[in-house]
């Protein structure tokens, strides 16, 4: 147990893509049933916690984030019953569900926004963000994530409502109080069912001014934080996550302070950007710059320590496969797979494992037609409407698409890789005969049963969550290594990024350490790091 004693310091939360999950009923698509025949498993690889990407009601024009009842279940994946039987079932298991929050925009189907666009004196009106205008002349040249302007039309009362995401996607107005307690008081609704945790959507967009083109990090973005987090979370024991795609060290202090006024803390992207072309975006593919990747993720641990706390993680439902990304996803799948679960789960914070990841489910190359993502398919047609040639387009999608992280779960070597009897709504991949559940479990060394080690060294060790962070050898070219260290304890970790065979830059004292874990039983030569080598090692006691 850590020494200040909060639940979500020492535990590892699992995410689950429920689309993608476990599909019970033959449709093709995950559901919540499916969810809850798979929570034995979950607790066998030791995880504290699962987010739940969104499963409230919702017309699916970005798979869940456009959410048009935030106190329902969406039919697709079964009912408010089966939400509260998981709830309790993850319960007894030692498991707290976290509920994905979508607060910076609903759906254009959501009951607030069809009353707000009928007139500019609906009492709705101001829950979302309105502009007048003439058509034709955007109020500014703000774009959508998605692709396209961040401002649409509605003819019926001469204004513009603002998206940052698609046109389903309206964004709500924060300004607007009676919006904010409204939102308030659905989260209250879910912490009475049970709710063991909050991940909240794009949290640093929500205090936008649009007129000054300002959407992360608005000038009322923390007091509106404090207050919901007053009103909400602080009457429970809950885990808090807000994802900040424009965090800094600084502000993370903010959303992360250990006095629990904000969150418990946030998920950065500072590292995530680092494969791409500066000033580009995410398909202006770069490689990565080792020494820089080692240099931000160093600067979070020892920035936070003590007054703060970080989140742990590579994957998400929105990112390329770690193991494809900045691992090996041939020859050394397995090994560079546990290498880099190995650097992440050594580090200070909470780490989060996303849904195949424990397998080292890797990336997919489809056809256009194959991709089902509203990102995908929109930068494919902007692309390629405007001058890149189709190979290079493809290549960007293959490299770092959102769907190579949603293709069904990989349970087991019969169709469709056991997670539906029916049509998948994504086609599964292809390598799931070879890398699945079944044949993980059973198998000593495979990465399932390394990332369950990594879980349960956490409980029994507090230098995990309690350690300081020193960077070792930051300039080496090759080897990522750190120690964490308590009064007591130290733990050393020392990984070979890379493919090559090479000496060990860090001078390991057999005397003072003993091996914790490896990924290369084999290897008797301690300063020699054989291709994707990892170590942890322990002080004797
Ligand atoms: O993502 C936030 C976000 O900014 C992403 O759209 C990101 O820019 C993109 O994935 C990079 O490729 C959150 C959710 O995680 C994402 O799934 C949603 O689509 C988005 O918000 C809108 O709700
Ligand atoms: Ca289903």
């Amino acid at each position: 147990m850590s020494k200040t004693n909060k639940w979500w310091k020492d535990t590892v939360v699992y995410q689950i893509y429920p689309r993608s999950f476990q599909d019970s009923n033959g449709d093709g698509i995950g559901d919540l049933k499916g969810i809850m025949d798979r929570l034995d498993y979950l607790q066998e690889l030791g995880i504290g916690a699962i987010w739940l990407s969104p499963v409230c009601k919702s017309p699916q024009d970005d798979n869940g984030y456009d959410i048009s009842d935030y106190q329902d279940i969406d039919p697709m994946f079964g009912s408010l019953e089966d939400m509260e039987t998981l709830i309790a079932e993850a319960k007894k298991r030692d498991i707290q569900i976290i509920v994905d929050l979508v607060l910076n925009h609903t759906s254009d189907e959501h009951p607030w926004f069809k009353e707000a666009r009928k007139s500019k004196d609906n009492p709705y009106h101001d829950y979302y963000v309105w502009r007048d205008g003439v058509e034709g002349t955007y109020p500014n040249d703000m774009r959508a994530t998605f692709g396209g302007p961040a401002w649409e039309w509605v003819p019926e009362i001469g204004q513009y409502y603002f998206h940052q995401f698609s046109v389903k996607q309206p964004d709500l107005n924060w300004e607007n109080p009676k919006l904010r307690q409204e939102l308030y008081d659905m989260i209250n609704w879910w912490m009475d069912k049970g709710a063991g945790g909050f991940r909240m959507d794009v949290i640093d967009q929500v205090a936008k001014v649009p007129d000054e083109k300002i959407t992360a990090n608005g000038p009322r973005l923390h007091e509106f934080l404090r207050e919901m987090s007053r009103e909400t979370f602080q009457k429970g024991d809950l885990i808090t996550v807000g994802e900040a795609w424009g965090a800094t060290t600084e502000r993370a202090k903010l959303y992360s302070n250990p006095d629990g006024s904000e969150f418990s803390m946030v998920f950065q992207f500072e590292h995530i950007g680092l494969d791409q072309q500066e000033g580009k975006d995410k398909w202006d593919l770069a490689p990565l710059p080792f020494l820089k990747l080692k240099e931000i993720l160093g600067k979070w641990q020892t920035e936070l320590h003590g007054c703060g706390w970080n989140s742990l993680f590579w994957n998400n439902h929105d990112l390329p496969r770690i193991v494809s990304r900045w691992g090996n996803d041939k020859e050394y799948r397995e090994k560079s797979a546990k290498m880099l679960a190995t650097i992440l789960h050594g580090m200070q914070g909470t780490p989060y494992v996303y849904q195949g990841e424990e397998l080292g489910m890797t990336n997919v190359q489809y056809d256009i037609e194959d991709y089902r993502d509203i990102e995908t398919v929109n930068v494919y047609k902007e692309r390629t409407t405007s001058g890149y040639s189709k190979e290079d387009v493809m290549h960007s999608i293959h490299v770092k698409s959102r769907d190579n992280a949603r293709t069904p779960m990989q349970w087991d070597d019969s169709a469709n890789a056991g997670f539906t009897t029916g049509t998948p709504w994504i086609k599964t991949n292809p390598n799931y005969t070879e890398i699945n559940v079944a044949e993980q479990m059973g198998r000593e060394d495979s990465v399932f049963n390394y990332y369950k080690e990594l879980i349960h060294m956490r409980k029994e060790y507090s230098v995990f969550s309690d350690g300081d962070f020193e960077m070792l050898v930051p300039e080496h070219p090759q080897v990522f290594a750190y120690r964490r260290f308590t009064e007591d304890t130290e733990l050393l970790v020392i990984c070979n990024f890379f493919g090559e065979q090479i000496d060990c830059p860090v001078a390991i004292d057999l005397d003072k350490y003993q091996l914790l874990l490896t990924n290369d039983k084999e290897n008797n030569e301690a300063q020699v790091l054989n291709p994707y080598e990892a170590r942890m090692y322990i002080s004797k006691r």
